[in-house]
């Protein structure tokens, strides 16, 4: 990329992660960095166009004409959304997925980084996880349906280098949360869930606060901005089809608990956290490994976990008002 102008369009630009990727390239500007001379950058959301739509995927490509794409545009949930949605998950993410691919291609898109998760590696396997591992067998049985589309973004890759010579690579982050993110109860990930109900008990003094499931499953959370940085680094830097895990390390995993408390802790939330185990645990842990990122970016520093936290909470309680609830 250096040198030529580029224009980058960001699928899913309106989200969590794409938020993260703006304000990050917004800070890149005010440094008025080389690269960011060069550099045209839009984010696009559901509004400026329906990308399960053929028709207004290509006129979203021929209004913007971009020399790179960052897909990240997606039907995205946590745990109970997917549960109860998985045929939705399957359906929307395949129709997203093959239009912004197809479009790219069609468009001569030099290069696209698009966006798995570590949550859609084999159910039964071996720890660590790593990027050989995506289609070594099903998926957890609460997720199928977004696992299966987002395994199908790797085929697709595939098929667009090995018939057309494109450039097309993935990203497999872990559980991501920061500033921005889905914060309605009914579809939001763990964090952003906890987060919200938490506020809502301190607004009505409510002296117990209840974590759903037992609190025991691990988890790998990365700080969004934290992966906006490396979404940056991929885009500009990683150019193997092979997709690669953007996770932090596998001694940084969690319980749900601890994050429970790091975020009982932010809220300085005084009343009694308790578990309902009537509610699904969901996956026990899918450790991923870092080591093909720590080999290619050697020096990258992750913001720590209760840092981030902080920063989540505080900005949440800023933007209430605003934020997706
Ligand atoms: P998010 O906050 O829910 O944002 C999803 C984005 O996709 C929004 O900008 C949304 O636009 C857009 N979108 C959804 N349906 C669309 C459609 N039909 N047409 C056009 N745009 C559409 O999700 P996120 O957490 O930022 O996720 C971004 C990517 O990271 C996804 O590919 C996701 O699978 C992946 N990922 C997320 C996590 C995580 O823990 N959050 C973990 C691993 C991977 P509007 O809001 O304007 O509708
Ligand atoms: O982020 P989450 O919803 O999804 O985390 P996954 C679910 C874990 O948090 C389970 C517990 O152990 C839940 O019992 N939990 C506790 C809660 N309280 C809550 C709450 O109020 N809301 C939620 N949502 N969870 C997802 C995949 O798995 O990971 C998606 O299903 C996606 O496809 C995402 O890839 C990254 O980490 O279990």
């Amino acid at each position: 990329m250096s040198g030529e102008k580029s224009v980058i369009l960001v699928t899913g630009g309106s989200g969590l992660v794409g938020q993260a990727i703006k304000q990050m390239v917004e800070d890149e500007k005010l440094r008025n960095t080389e690269q960011s001379k060069n550099e045209t950058w839009v984010f696009c959301g559901s509004k400026d166009g329906d990308l399960r739509d053929k028709t207004k995927t290509e006129a979203l490509f021929e209004k913007y004409k971009p020399t790179h794409v960052i897909h990240l545009a997606a039907m995205v949930g946590g745990l109970f959304h997917n549960m109860a949605h998985n045929l939705d998950f399957f359906r929307e993410n395949m129709a997203i997925n093959d239009n912004v691919l197809h479009t790219s291609y069609k468009y001569k898109v030099k290069k696209v980084v698009s966006c798995l998760s570590t949550c859609i590696f084999p159910d039964k396997t071996t720890y660590p996880i790593d990027e050989t591992m995506v289609h070594n067998g099903p998926p957890h049985d609460s997720n199928y349906g977004y696992s299966y589309a987002k395994r199908m973004i790797d085929i697709l890759n595939r098929g667009y280098h090995d018939q057309h010579g494109c450039c097309f690579t993935s990203v497999v982050p872990c559980n991501v949360f920061g500033p921005h993110d889905n914060f309605r109860l009914e579809s939001s990930h763990v964090i952003p869930a906890l987060i919200r109900r938490m506020d809502d008990a301190m607004i009505k003094g409510e002296p117990t606060f209840t974590v759903m499931g037992s609190g025991k499953p691990l988890r790998q959370f990365i700080y969004s901005l934290d992966l906006a940085a490396l979404f940056l680094w991929t885009l500009r830097s990683y150019d193997s089809v092979e997709p690669i895990i953007l996770s932090v390390d596998e001694e940084d995993e969690v319980t749900i608990s601890s994050v429970a408390e790091a975020i009982q802790k932010a809220h300085k939330y005084q009343g009694e956290i308790i578990y309902d185990t009537s509610k699904a645990d969901g996956q026990y842990k899918k450790t991923a490994s870092n080591k093909k990122l720590r080999r290619l970016y050697k020096d990258f520093k992750f913001t720590p976990f209760e840092q981030a936290i902080e920063e989540t909470v505080a900005w949440f309680k800023r933007n209430r008002e605003t934020a997706r609830t």
